[in-house]
């Protein structure tokens, strides 16, 4: 029996209903109809099973263990220490007892059952969120760089995260309706979208806000990426514009690849959801509603040819852009350790290996965010890196922070991971992923304990090389702004990929496809052997390899250069 498509199902489905109600009553199965798996993605819930147990349960004749992963909306990634413990008992109550810190900052459980799903919704609600838009074809979690509280410019710049993920917000009331118990209102079904109308976007659509000279949440990975410019008193003048960033592909189909935004042009503050607005809807009227995995933004500005994307979005915002301004990012990664803010408290950055938040033997990091939670006054903030921010503490407070993240083993001054572990990527992959061919999280730490003794070996204990792993193409890591990236092919198995700068301006290239682990490392030492000896000083590895030539650019559009400042100039740069 063939399946309606995603469209029919959107335009069918009384904003964003279906037939979740009932799907979500019936006890004689774990799962929901595949209608009704499509539309529960809107209100931040995708249906899996267990894959370690896949082939057993099959072999026993028995359905799929099914469960589900909840993901919450937090634009920006800020928790309060009230909202953590309550995030904290829904892990413990409801999912598989850990907390997921995501590569878009915010918060994933995995491991809910169907029947306890709607406790698990509204006891999220109970923190004071959400889930709406987390997944489906919407507006995504909005990133916003870490960490509001440092500056009056990051405070200003999350601002606009929250702005945005509001602002895109689907009108339908079938979240609070479904979730909520929330009583139907007379347009029930029939609500009015400005935006989204009936059918939504023809694909996922995704923003970012960067503060310079940090690009923490690799901007120009983005459908939408605004850079935060400036003005002469430290305060925001406005924002580049880039559009047209993605990761996703699928192995050997070429009309897929990762791209990086484009910069076209610079907005000041009051212009910004008027651009946001016209890009969005440019790709609601003109995206690909057929081929799903040719959808995204940037197929479309591709396709149409950016210069026409960008006319139509400046007449659909009635403002030309102004042309870009300059601007320097140094790092996509993030700070480790205490710093300080402009207002005096301090911010702890700490390394979360793959984002994941469980008690482990050695690890109990579970229970030492619980007991911090128990303590600390300011706020708790995940980075795009799956790390995490202890925000806002007042001077005399980091002692007894300190002292909580040592008794667990929480990445304190003593235990420091490797550099390499430290900086590290990897996506969920398996065993709930229903899309991944090798493993990623779990595998991450082994590779990186190999990986090192031949770093070591070379006297790059320390070097900063950022690392990227994913189980499959569609690049939830971000693996091809790795400077070493792993891309899953198949159990066991990856493409190599080499030679992304860390600034998340130049994307990587394939070097070996299909190779185990052996091979890679086998691969990765000569050229450990080379940098070591090679290398110009402060010159990262991704670099060196273009320098010296390991590596060439890929045919696609690879790069963001920042000079120079005209539109016209920025469009031919990124194009
Ligand atoms: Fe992703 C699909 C996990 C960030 C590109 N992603 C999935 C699904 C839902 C698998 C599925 O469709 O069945 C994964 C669920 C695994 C699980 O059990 O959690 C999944 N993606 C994740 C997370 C949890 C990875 C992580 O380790 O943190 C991230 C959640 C982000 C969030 O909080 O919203 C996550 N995914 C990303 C990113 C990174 C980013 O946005 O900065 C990308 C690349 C950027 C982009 O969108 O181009 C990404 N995910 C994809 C794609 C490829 C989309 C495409 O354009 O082709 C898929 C597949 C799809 O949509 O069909 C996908
Ligand atoms: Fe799953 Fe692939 Fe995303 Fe990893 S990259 S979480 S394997 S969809």
């Amino acid at each position: 029996m063939s399946h309606p498509s995603v469209e029919d199902i959107k335009i069918k489905s009384r904003g964003l209903r279906g037939t979740l109600l009932e799907g979500l009553a019936d006890e004689v199965t774990g799962s929901l109809s595949f209608e009704d798996q499509r539309l529960v993605k809107f209100h931040g819930s995708y249906q899996q099973d267990d894959r370690d147990i896949r082939d057993e349960r099959r072999r026993q004749k028995l359905e799929p263990a099914h469960q589900f992963m909840i993901r919450i909306r937090a634009p920006g990634g800020v928790f309060t220490p009230e909202q953590w413990l309550k995030l904290d008992a829904v892990a413990t109550t409801w999912a598989n007892h850990s907390l997921r810190v995501t590569t878009r900052q915010t918060f994933q459980f995995h491991g809910v059952i169907k029947r306890e799903l709607k406790a698990t919704m509204q006891a999220i609600n109970a923190a004071a969120l959400d889930t709406v838009s987390a997944c489906g074809d919407v507006n995504r979690n909005v990133l916003g760089t870490s960490n509001p509280l440092q500056s009056r410019l990051h405070a200003q710049v999350h601002d606009w995260a929250q702005r945005l993920s509001e602002r895109f917000l689907p009108t339908t009331r079938a979240y609070y309706e479904i979730w909520l118990d929330e009583e139907k209102l007379a347009d029930s079904g029939a609500e009015e979208d400005p935006v989204y109308g009936q059918v939504y976007l023809p694909r996922k659509f995704k923003m970012a806000v960067a503060v310079p000279p940090t690009n923490d949440v690799d901007v120009f990975a983005n459908d939408l990426g605004l850079v935060a410019i400036v003005d002469a008193d430290g305060g925001l003048a406005g924002f580049n514009v880039a559009i047209g960033g993605g990761m996703g592909a699928s192995h050997g189909d070429a009309k897929t690849y990762p791209r990086l935004g484009s910069v076209i042009g610079f907005v000041t503050p009051d212009q910004v959801l008027a651009i946001a607005e016209a890009a969005v809807t440019v790709q609601r009227d003109h995206g690909d509603r057929v081929e799903r995995k040719h959808a995204r933004f940037k197929y479309t500005i591709d396709d149409l040819g950016l210069d026409v994307v960008v006319a139509k979005m400046q007449e659909r915002a009635g403002f030309a852009l102004q042309p870009a301004r300059p601007f320097a990012f140094d790092h996509n990664g993030d700070r480790f350790g205490w710093v300080e803010g402009e207002d005096g408290r301090w911010h702890l950055t700490l390394s979360l290996p793959s984002g994941r938040i469980a008690d482990r033997p050695g690890r109990p990091h579970l229970t030492g965010l619980r007991e911090i939670a128990n303590v600390h006054r300011g706020q708790f903030r995940l980075t795009a890196n799956q790390n995490l921010v202890i925000a806002g503490v007042p001077a005399g407070e980091r002692k007894r922070i300190d002292a909580l993240v040592q008794a667990h083993a929480l990445d304190g001054e003593n235990r420091a991971p490797t550099a390499l572990a430290r900086t590290a990527m990897a996506c969920v992959a398996l065993p709930p992923c229903a899309l991944a061919m090798a493993e990623a999280e779990r595998y991450l730490p082994d590779f990186t304990a190999r990986l090192q003794p031949l770093l070591e070996r070379h006297g790059l204990a320390d070097a900063p090389i950022l690392l990227r792993i994913s189980g499959c193409p569609n690049g939830c890591s971000r693996p091809y702004l790795g400077e070493i990236a792993l891309v899953g092919k198949a159990p066991g198995r990856y493409n190599l990929m080499l030679g992304a700068d860390h600034r998340g301006q130049r994307l990587n290239t394939l070097y070996r496809e299909n190779i185990t682990e052996a091979e890679i490392l086998a691969e990765l030492e000569p050229l450990f052997a080379r940098y070591a000896a090679e290398r110009g000083a402060g010159e990262g590895f991704g670099d060196f390899l273009h320098r010296a030539g390991v590596v060439a650019l890929p045919p696609y559009p690879t790069q963001v250069l920042v000079e120079p400042a005209s539109r016209k100039a920025a469009l031919g740069a990124a194009a």
